[in-house]
């Protein structure tokens, strides 16, 4: 099994108990420089998934995902950073694969940009199993109140309806399913256990996809530039959704449900193979 330095055993509890950590101080300098510059570098050149969160509004937001094969600065964090190791180390998994990476850009230039609803990755993922993992890059300094915000212990409750992202309803369910509704977090926020952290470039969030999340507005116009990376460990098999997302075009002709979760789009980061080698930077 992966044991990384920098990882605790109160670090892989918190994650495994709460469903969320922060991880301080985890990445160099060097690699938030590249994480920014990868980010740049997508906005430069979109990917077919860029979507403009209540567009046309002064509270628009951008996410983009599943570019990793066309942002150079994406693969050399994920091939040579110490951020593999770390994860399989937090997961307890022998081998870990890249589910997809994703971008949160915050940055309307006069206003605040909305909150992002609150949801669970998980329903809207072809992911059955545990060792799944979202790992949170923001770039900028961010205050607790303006980051992603987490209901502690969720991941263990029930799976909710994803959201639509609807401006008149955020609950609105994304896709058809027997889900119950989301609930209407935001209209009781001292029912739940919610938890947020202060972010200083160079902390990560480490949280598991099944945990309920959202929020992260960017205050006082100041600009919140995200990479979101998402990875799965040994336990992770295919499962079918109506409206998976990212879709992954082609995986269901591949695949069946229950069979572990490989191909083409999950590039495996540890142990790094011969196409992706370990640097003498990881340790
Ligand atoms: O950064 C945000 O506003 C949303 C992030 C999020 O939902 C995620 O990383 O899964």
């Amino acid at each position: 099994m992966p044991d990384h330095p920098y990882v605790t055993a109160e670090m892989k509890r918190r994650f495994w108990d709460d469903g969320v950590v922060l991880l301080p101080q985890v990445l160099d300098r060097a690699w938030v420089d590249l994480v920014r510059l990868g980010i740049e570098r997508n906005l430069r050149n979109p990917g077919p998934y860029r979507t403009m969160h209540y567009g046309g509004s002064p509270r628009e937001f951008l996410d983009d995902y599943c570019n990793y094969h066309a942002v150079p600065e994406y693969r050399m964090l994920l091939q040579y950073s110490p951020v593999a190791e770390i994860v399989a180390t937090i997961l307890d998994t022998e081998n870990l694969w890249l589910f997809y990476e994703q971008i949160f850009v915050k940055d309307a230039p006069d206003s605040v940009a909305r909150r992002t609803p609150w949801h669970q990755d998980t329903t809207y993922w072809i992911t059955g199993g545990t060792q799944l993992a979202g790992f949170w890059i923001t770039v900028d300094d961010t205050p607790a109140k303006d980051s992603l915000e987490f209901v502690r212990g969720s991941h263990r409750g029930p799976l909710f309806a994803g959201t639509a992202f609807d401006p008149n309803d955020e609950t609105t369910p994304y896709q058809p399913g027997d889900w119950p509704r989301i609930p209407d977090i935001e209209a009781d926020r001292s029912a739940f256990d919610i938890v947020s952290f202060d972010i200083r470039s160079g902390d990560v969030v480490m949280f598991h996809p099944a945990l309920l999340h959202g929020g992260g507005a960017s205050a006082d116009a100041k600009p919140r530039r995200t990479l979101s990376v998402r990875f799965f460990g040994d336990d992770v098999t295919y499962q079918t959704r109506p409206r998976p997302a990212p879709p992954y075009p082609g995986t269901a002709a591949l695949l069946k449900p229950g069979d572990p979760l490989r191909g083409p789009w999950f590039p495996q980061l540890y142990p790094a193979t011969d196409t992706q080698p370990n640097s003498p930077l990881r340790t």
